[in-house]
């Protein structure tokens, strides 16, 4: 019976999920529209950037001003307070070979609080602070099981520990429900200016603020170095890494998998799912002002390998699956492709092939990253491995 039913939702939610589709989707490359991107590396008044120097004063914020007006929305750096508490720990988790803390952080802005539950993993063995992953968690909360109870290749918290990482999670559900009704029960209610604005934060600006809060709480815990923190997530929670990283520049590295339109892929494609059927789809997740690019990506201001070459020179790890093409493989190597010429800037040599590599064909060398992994979109074990060896290459060569 409760194999029938899990059959039952399962082929409920296949329907669902087509259903969002709708039957214009372009999967035809031949379809592809001709495109011009914009150029990251010369400023609105026409002014070319040929320097990290410059980049930096002069055109890097003006990108992430773009950004911020006419997609994400500000993710917000002031509130009056923020406090943390150890609400459970066991040093002896994982048959002792990890360090349970569940963090309680509390941040309040003009008499409002809001509560985010951190869960994190150290590992024992660690000689000096460990370096850690953060996931911004958009599934289920089971996935990330303190007790371990469950395991889920989602999250799979021993094989981190056992590489030698601290892995950490919080749930979007925290800093904004993902819900379009319900959004604003979160970070939302410190900042009801942002709500009531045209180019104010909504979910994913909200997601990522959240992932700031864990910064702030990283940097007071002696066991963690702060210095080494993987921003992470996983499609609606990549868009989100990469929107974090790009604003705090405390993250060291980003990963963002399968995270597809208005994440790691270029909306100029229009290949799978397009900027109409995001926004209509999940109106809560962007700004009000990204709306008036529905149907018209040629219109941005911006493409999606700006959004990478905000967070250079620090490394970014885009991936794909090969049963996804919703979130369009190709345009996703093309974003990291085309923020090639920003790390160059910093003297940062991209290792990417010309073309897209083969699927299960990992690039892991810094600065960018790639794999098209073989099935289903998913966080899986196999992409969690490439990532630790793509953290390992940049620590150890840096
Ligand atoms: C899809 C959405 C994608 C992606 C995905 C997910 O329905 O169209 O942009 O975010 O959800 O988060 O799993």
């Amino acid at each position: 019976m409760k194999s029938l039913l899990s059959i039952f939702f399962i082929v409920i939610s296949a329907l669902s999920i087509k259903a969002q589709r709708p039957a214009t989707t372009n999967y035809d490359e031949a379809k592809v529209p001709v495109y011009t991107l914009p150029e990251v590396l010369k400023t609105g008044s026409g002014k070319a950037i040929k320097s990290a120097k410059a980049w930096e004063k002069l055109r890097r914020p003006e990108v992430l001003e773009l950004f911020a007006e006419n997609i994400y929305g500000p993710i917000p750096k002031d509130f009056d307070e923020i406090k943390f508490s150890l609400k459970n720990e066991d040093r002896n988790s994982m048959n002792g070979k990890a360090h349970l803390k569940e963090v309680l952080i509390e941040v309040f802005r003009n008499h409002k609080r809001i509560a985010i539950n951190l869960t994190l993993f150290i590992p024992n063995n660690a000689k000096s602070p460990s370096p850690a992953f953060l996931l911004i968690n958009n599934r289920g909360k089971e996935n990330t099981d303190p007790t371990r109870l469950v395991k889920s290749e989602f999250w799979p918290a021993e094989v981190l520990i056992e590489s030698g990482y601290a892995i950490a999670a919080i749930h979007v559900s925290d800093m904004a429900p993902d819900d379009k009704n319900e959004f604003m029960n979160g970070v939302l209610q410190l900042y009801p200016e942002q709500l009531n604005a045209n180019n104010g934060m909504r979910a994913i600006a909200a997601w990522g603020w959240g992932a700031s809060r864990v910064m702030d709480y990283f940097e007071t815990d002696p066991q963690i170095d702060a210095k080494r923190v993987a921003i992470t997530g996983h499609s609606r929670g990549g868009k989100a890494s990469l929107w974090a990283a790009a604003n705090d520049q405390r993250f060291a590295l980003c990963i963002s998998n399968c995270s597809g339109n208005t994440g790691a892929a270029l909306a100029r494609r229009q290949f799978g799912e397009r900027v109409k059927v995001i926004n209509t789809t999940f109106p809560h997740w962007f700004n009000t002002n990204y709306k008036k690019y529905n149907d018209h990506e040629e219109l941005l201001p911006v493409d999606q390998h700006m959004l990478i070459s905000l967070i250079a020179p620090r490394p970014v790890y885009a991936t794909n699956a090969s049963e996804d093409l919703w979130a369009d493989p190709k345009g996703t190597f093309l974003s990291l492709k085309n923020a090639e010429n920003v790390y160059g800037l910093y003297g940062k040599k991209s290792k990417l092939p010309e073309v897209a590599p083969g699927l299960n064909t990992p690039i892991t060398e810094p600065p960018l990253a790639y794999h098209n992994r073989e099935g289903k979109h998913d966080l899986r074990v196999y992409d969690w491995k490439q990532f630790i060896r793509f953290a390992d290459n940049y620590y150890r060569k840096k």
